[in-house]
């Protein structure tokens, strides 16, 4: 049979300035979903890299005083260190400045130019160079200071002229409605899509998609003066990445992605100009964007000028890989925005962790070490409350399933979490340290049952938390294969299991 194909983006990250939250976050949430897919045995490709072109990272460069490409190296090396350190397990990191994306953004070029999509004209109007984005008057404002910022992102616009090469963008507009309306799914969650379908209901301009005005980019085929946009240049790494133009390369299986995850800023790019350059060069488009929320980091916006960028691998440091991982998929649901506070990572990290996953997992398996042989304790005769919660139990995986294709994390560890609280109930009815006096058959039961549901936890839970389910896995004397499919076969009784340690340590308050 041969396997589902899941090919996975993050957006390829600016290397104007350090990794922070927001980055890992994307790349965190795009993670557990590329090893949910692996879990459930589909063929996945996860891709992030770094976005390196544009006047922006050029800035930023001179700003440092190196040259782009040093600054770039720097920086993308930077990401890649980010990327390591929240265990992401990306298949392919793609850097905009390789060789190979280079041929794959003049090639689209040329195709587009071909079709006749292209056409060389000048622009005139406002352009925000955090956001490198073109914007209408209308989607601006005056600041009382006289300047000028784009409404939606906050950036400063200046006006810009120049001789431009424009992109045909107007004639794509119904090839776009018709298109969102045949794949309802193409643009989650439901508000976002309704923001965008309004945005094209209402008309497209031509894009201009070259600048003359600095030279840090891909030239323009045939007229070297031009380095295409940045934003171009940057959705065509997903191409390059599954192997564009090379369409015999193995990698071209993958396309189209399926999944882009994005933050909800840049929806309109992926949503509207990414379907539309690939109808132009007549490729297929990708099944789906998703867009989430923002974190605020205290209650105020991360942002240069308050200097309140979180970096994530201090915080790793302190408080855990796994930990925050879990919190920052945990505590939003996911599409929403929210806010980082050390406050509610340290209460989760002690009402989920500790004293949830953790103390069941460490209740059960140091009671078996000392009072059942340190071995998977045989099942007898089972009871209602057995069944009742390996009921409970067995449903998970497929309510994780489910929420997991929403893209619902929150969702998702909400039903495993159900589990937990069903099994710390069943653990004080049941009262083994009881029945160890009394009937150890039924004791054993008890405790087999808990291996069980402490199985399927650690099984569902290892694309949230792979490092430490894997021990949970480990202490439960599980063999390597780890796939969801495993929970089809039984516990093997009598499997020596070795002595366990605590899996979340609780935060203890400074005093
Ligand atoms: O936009 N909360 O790169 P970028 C949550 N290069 N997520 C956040 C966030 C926050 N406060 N801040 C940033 C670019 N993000 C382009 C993308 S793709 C072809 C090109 C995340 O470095 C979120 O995923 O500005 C957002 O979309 C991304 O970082 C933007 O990263």
């Amino acid at each position: 049979m041969t396997k589902t194909k899941f090919y996975i983006t993050t957006p390829i990250y600016y290397v104007n300035g350090a990794p922070h939250l927001g980055h890992a976050y994307t790349s965190t949430a795009s993670d557990v979903l590329a090893r949910w897919h692996r879990l459930q045995g589909d063929d996945v490709f996860f891709l992030t890299g770094t976005d390196e072109h544009g006047q922006k990272v050029e800035a930023a460069a001179l700003a440092a005083g190196i040259a782009p490409q040093a600054f770039a190296d720097r920086v993308s090396a930077d990401f890649e260190d980010m990327a390591k350190t929240m265990n992401i397990s990306n298949d392919d990191f793609i850097r905009t400045t390789s060789a190979h994306h280079k041929q794959a953004c003049q090639t689209i070029w040329k195709k587009l130019e071909e079709n006749g999509f292209i056409y060389l004209g000048a622009y005139e109007g406002w352009y925000a160079v955090r956001d490198e984005a073109f914007y209408d008057e209308a989607e601006t404002a005056l600041k009382p200071d006289g300047t000028r910022y784009a409404l939606s992102s906050g950036a400063a616009v200046e006006w810009v002229v120049e001789p431009s090469y424009f992109f045909k963008l107007s004639a794509f507009q119904d090839k776009l409605l018709a298109f969102y309306e045949e794949n309802p799914g193409f643009i989650a969650p439901t508000a976002k899509r309704n923001e965008i379908l309004s945005f094209v209901r209402g008309g497209l301009n031509d894009l201009s998609i070259s600048r003359t005005s600095f030279s840090w980019g891909v030239p323009v085929p045939g007229d070297e003066k031009h380095v295409m946009y940045v934003w171009l240049d940057a959705l065509v790494n997903y191409l390059t990445a599954a192997g564009y133009p090379d369409d015999t390369a193995e990698r071209w299986s993958y396309w189209p992605a399926s999944l882009h995850l994005v933050g909800k800023e840049i929806v309109r790019f992926h949503a509207v100009y990414w379907p539309a350059f690939l109808m132009g060069a007549g490729l297929a488009l990708p099944k789906k964007v998703f867009s989430h929320g923002w974190w605020t980091v205290e209650g105020e916006k991360m942002s240069k000028s308050l200097g309140n960028f979180i970096d994530v691998r201090p915080l790793v440091q302190e408080f855990g890989l796994d930990q925050i991982r879990y919190f920052i998929l945990r505590e939003v649901p996911f599409g929403n925005d929210g806010d980082f506070s050390r406050e509610a990572l340290k209460r989760r990290i002690n009402s989920d962790l500790a004293n949830g996953i953790g103390n069941l997992a460490q209740r059960t398996l140091s009671f078996i070490g000392k009072n059942a042989g340190a071995a998977v304790p045989p099942k007898g005769a089972l009871q209602e409350a057995d069944e009742g919660l390996l009921a409970t139990t067995h449903a998970l995986p497929e309510k994780i399933r489910a929420a997991m294709e929403k893209l619902a994390f929150h969702e998702a560890l909400d039903e495993a979490w159900r589990v937990i609280r069903a099994a710390d109930g069943y653990i004080d009815t049941q009262a083994p340290w009881s029945l160890r006096k009394t009937d150890t058959d039924r004791m054993n039961t008890v405790l087999n049952t808990l291996c069980e549901v402490l199985r399927t936890l650690g099984v569902v839970l290892q694309p949230f938390m792979p490092e430490t389910m894997s021990k949970l896995l480990d202490y439960l004397g599980l063999s390597k294969d780890r796939s969801l499919s495993v929970l089809n076969t039984p516990l093997i009784e009598g499997t020596p299991l070795p002595p366990p340690a605590g899996l979340f340590p609780r935060v203890v308050e400074a005093a």
